[in-house]
């Protein structure tokens, strides 16, 4: 027998390496001591700075998963959710910008890119110098990226593109976008293609006005017939399964996240239900407070082990993509209800933003959306157990 932690019902801690404890302290060190005290101010103003990709890049939090001769640390799947956990304690706009550049940008470089376009791009945006961003979504094509309508044509030395992308993170202030496009010169196949900035005809106006993710900066990629050479086509990616293979990492580092959201909502609850008297005693000694505590608490120890479980078998080669739909809708539903529980638990201050559970509250909203909306995942886990696709009619 041993002494129940409250905070580690599971003794998640034990099933590290010692290696990954040492990752885990060292990014919540950053973020607690870096980004918790500038995320207020950012959230209020709207403002994502620039220099955290910088920050993140030295101590090696961008692509750490890929092999050191490209920039990365080698580190395990299991490692990275650790970061994303660290990151997204303070912020999920900050694990955003974490995640778009190491699973959404980096790894397709490394996954689908030749050997030139790994050694000219991965060390820079590894080190942060360089910021990228990912560009599937449309505005008429979100859930269904098969119906998008970005396009290439050929042209002498590469190719032409023409179209638009909505919802993209870090887009404003990318230096490189990976966009997919459907591809004349390839049967009308999707391919990736590294627009960089400065490019004639490329542009990425900001989004302003969100309510949620706020501390992240979100804009558009409009492309009208942009030149891309032939060397910025990623040979290796053909059709759909080229942007899925890089959202399954990023689906599984969300998983990881928005355990570390929820985290923060629950121990701010329960600190404020001990702190906080009414009936002349703590909150927190009514049955009512307890049972909310322990619901978050069995969720997120729970959502914890499924993601270290997925984590493993990833870095075992041993997992499917069904296994990152059924943690990323799971963590982030749960996820999502403990945060309006603990803002509902923290009464009137629960919605000032100085007690941040409305901002985790609020950025979940967005976190349940992308990469695949709950829906989403629901419906590809339907199909993987009754062999019947329920997208379409
Ligand atoms: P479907 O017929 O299922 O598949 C088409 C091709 O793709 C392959 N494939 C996969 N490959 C690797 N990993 C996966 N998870 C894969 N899922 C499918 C599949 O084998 C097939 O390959 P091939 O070679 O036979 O052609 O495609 P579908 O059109 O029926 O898709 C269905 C659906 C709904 C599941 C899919 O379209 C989907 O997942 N929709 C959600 C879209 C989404 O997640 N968008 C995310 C945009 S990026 C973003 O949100 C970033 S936010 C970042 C941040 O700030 O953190
Ligand atoms: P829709 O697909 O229009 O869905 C609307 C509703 O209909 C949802 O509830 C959905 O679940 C439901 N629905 C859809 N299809 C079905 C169906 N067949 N059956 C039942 N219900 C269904 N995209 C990128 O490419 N790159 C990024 O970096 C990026 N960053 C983002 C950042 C933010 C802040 C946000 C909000 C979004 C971002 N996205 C990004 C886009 C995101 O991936 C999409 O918003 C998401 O995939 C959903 O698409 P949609 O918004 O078009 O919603």
């Amino acid at each position: 027998m041993q002494t129940f932690r409250w905070d580690d019902p599971l003794d998640l801690d034990a099933q590290l390496t010692e290696e990954e404890r040492l990752i885990a302290a060292s990014a919540r060190g950053y973020s607690q001591d870096r980004l918790q005290p500038r995320v207020l101010t950012a959230y209020r103003e709207e403002r994502f700075d620039r220099e955290i990709m910088t920050e993140m890049g030295e101590i090696g939090l961008l692509g750490p998963t890929l092999p050191e001769e490209y920039g990365g640390a080698g580190i395990s799947h299991v490692g990275y959710g650790l970061i994303a956990r660290e990151i997204e304690r303070v912020d999920s706009g900050y694990r955003s910008a974490m995640s778009v550049q190491s699973s959404l940008v980096m790894h397709p470089i490394h996954a689908y890119g030749s050997e030139e376009q790994r050694r000219r791009w991965l060390p820079r945006l590894a080190k942060g110098e360089l910021i990228g961003c990912f560009g599937l979504t449309e505005p008429d094509s979100g859930s269904d990226p098969a119906s998008l309508r970005t396009h290439a044509r050929p042209a002498p030395g590469g190719y032409r593109l023409t179209g638009s992308k909505m919802w993209i993170t870090n887009a404003p202030i990318a230096d490189l976008a990976i966009v997919w496009a459907k591809s004349e010169a390839h049967d009308g196949k999707i391919r990736g293609f590294v627009v960089e900035r400065g490019a004639p005809g490329f542009s990425t106006p900001k989004i302003e006005g969100k309510l949620s993710l706020r501390a992240s900066i979100t804009g558009e990629l409009v492309l009208d017939e942009v030149f891309v050479p032939e060397e910025n086509l990623l040979p290796g990616a053909s059709g759909l399964s080229g942007p899925f293979g890089c959202l399954n990492k990023a689906r599984y580092g969300i998983a990881w996240g928005v355990v570390g959201a929820a985290e923060f909502c629950w121990h701010a609850a329960r600190q404020y239900t001990l702190d906080r008297k009414q009936f002349g005693r703590p909150l927190a000694a009514t049955q009512l407070i307890q049972f909310k505590l322990a619901q978050m608490q069995t969720e997120i120890a729970l959502a914890a082990q499924a993601a270290l479980r997925v984590g493993r078998l990833i870095d075992q080669g041993a997992w499917a993509p069904e296994m990152v739909s059924l943690i990323k809708r799971n963590n982030c539903l749960k996820a999502l209800e403990i945060a309006r529980m603990a803002r509902d638990m923290h009464g009137g201050n629960g919605i000032a933003d100085e007690f941040h559970v409305f901002r985790h509250m609020a950025n979940l909203e967005t976190v349940n959306t992308y990469e695949g909306t709950q829906d989403v995942h629901a419906l590809i886990l339907g199909r993987a157990q009754t062999g019947l696709q329920a997208f379409t009619a």
